[in-house]
């Protein structure tokens, strides 16, 4: 039987804005109005993270602070590595998304020989390296770290050895590179991309579901066809980034991006992923309630954790 185990990682290091690091506070919050025991009935633990310190980490301008992104990346991954050891499902909550390469990181030490798949929902690719990225921000790089390849032939910036050096040892943190394979990713609501990742997407193939499928072809497919796509991996990753919401529903994320899926839709699509008994380990990042003026996000965030908890523990 597992149990469900919260890891909030308050951790913005990864983003261009300030605010990311209050998203799991303000998600605690938002489900006091839900009079819900969510935060009660599983065992939690917040990775430090010393912000200040970390924020003034060193890198060039073309991966910021990356020494702190390598000592959070090591950090999340052994907490998420000890959690799956123990059978127990790892919920994270952050923080920017350059944490999801350690949770990617923490599943392949506790699981190196798997199969493992990851599902990215997502407005964004993040799959920059350090030579291509338009911002130098490392929420836009967490897919890269994961995979094998720099996309090198796309490459617009001139990173300096010292932060290779730093991408080198992200990139073989667990000691495993690369930690996931282009056919065994599937993005769910990407739309905001630069010509860099277009390019790798289209070079590697990799599945992406944009908005306007999800509207077209209707979300419980979207997560039927994923779940087929991916059906001979033996664990699946579910990284859920609030920019794929409409900004209609709040603007309380860092990057927000036109013509997102509805809050009905990523409700629905949760749900009907979680039901995979495959689905090892979820994550959802970039509330920022500092852009958010009634803290709805973090409600909209709660109401997919309490979803997919619900539906987790209905499961197992
Ligand atoms: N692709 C842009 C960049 O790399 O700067 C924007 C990335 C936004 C990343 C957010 C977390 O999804
Ligand atoms: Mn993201
Ligand atoms: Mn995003
Ligand atoms: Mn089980």
């Amino acid at each position: 039987m597992h149990k469900l185990k919260l890891i909030e990682v308050r951790s913005e290091i990864g983003a261009g804005t300030r605010g990311a690091s209050l998203g799991p506070d303000a998600i605690r919050i938002a489900s006091l109005d839900f009079s819900s025991r969510f935060f009660k009935r599983y065992p939690c633990v917040s990775i430090p993270d010393e912000n200040h310190l970390l924020f003034e980490s060193s890198g060039d301008r073309y991966a910021k602070r990356i020494s702190g992104i390598l000592t959070m990346t090591e950090r999340i991954g052994e907490e998420v590595c000890r959690t799956l050891e123990k059978g127990e499902f790892p919920i994270i909550v952050g923080g920017d998304h350059s944490i999801a390469a350690g949770t990617v990181a923490g599943i392949r030490m506790a699981f190196p020989k798997i199969r493992l798949g990851v599902i990215w929902i997502d407005a964004h690719a993040d799959i920059h390296s350090p030579y291509t990225t338009p911002s130098g921000n490392m929420h836009g790089m967490p897919n890269a770290i994961s995979l094998d390849e720099d996309n090198l032939e796309s490459t617009l910036n001139a990173p300096d050895q010292e932060t290779l050096n730093f991408w080198y040892q992200l990139k073989n943190v667990g000691g495993i590179c690369p930690k996931i394979t282009y056919e065994n990713i599937v993005m769910i609501g990407v739309r905001d991309t630069e010509p860099a990742e277009d390019h790798l997407l289209e070079k590697r193939g990799i599945r992406n579901f944009s908005a306007k499928e999800i509207r077209r072809a209707g979300v419980e497919k979207v997560a039927v066809e994923t779940l087929k796509y991916l059906d001979d991996c033996d664990l699946i990753h579910v990284s859920f980034d609030v920019d794929v919401l409409d900004p209609s529903v709040s603007r309380g994320t860092g990057t927000p991006v036109p013509n997102g899926i509805t809050i009905k839709e990523a409700r629905t699509l949760v749900i009907r992923l979680m039901q995979s008994k495959k689905i090892g380990t979820f994550e959802l990042v970039e509330v920022n309630p500092t852009l958010d003026r009634e803290n709805l996000m973090a409600e909209q965030a709660f109401d997919i954790l309490l979803r997919a908890s619900n539906q987790l523990t209905h499961n197992i």
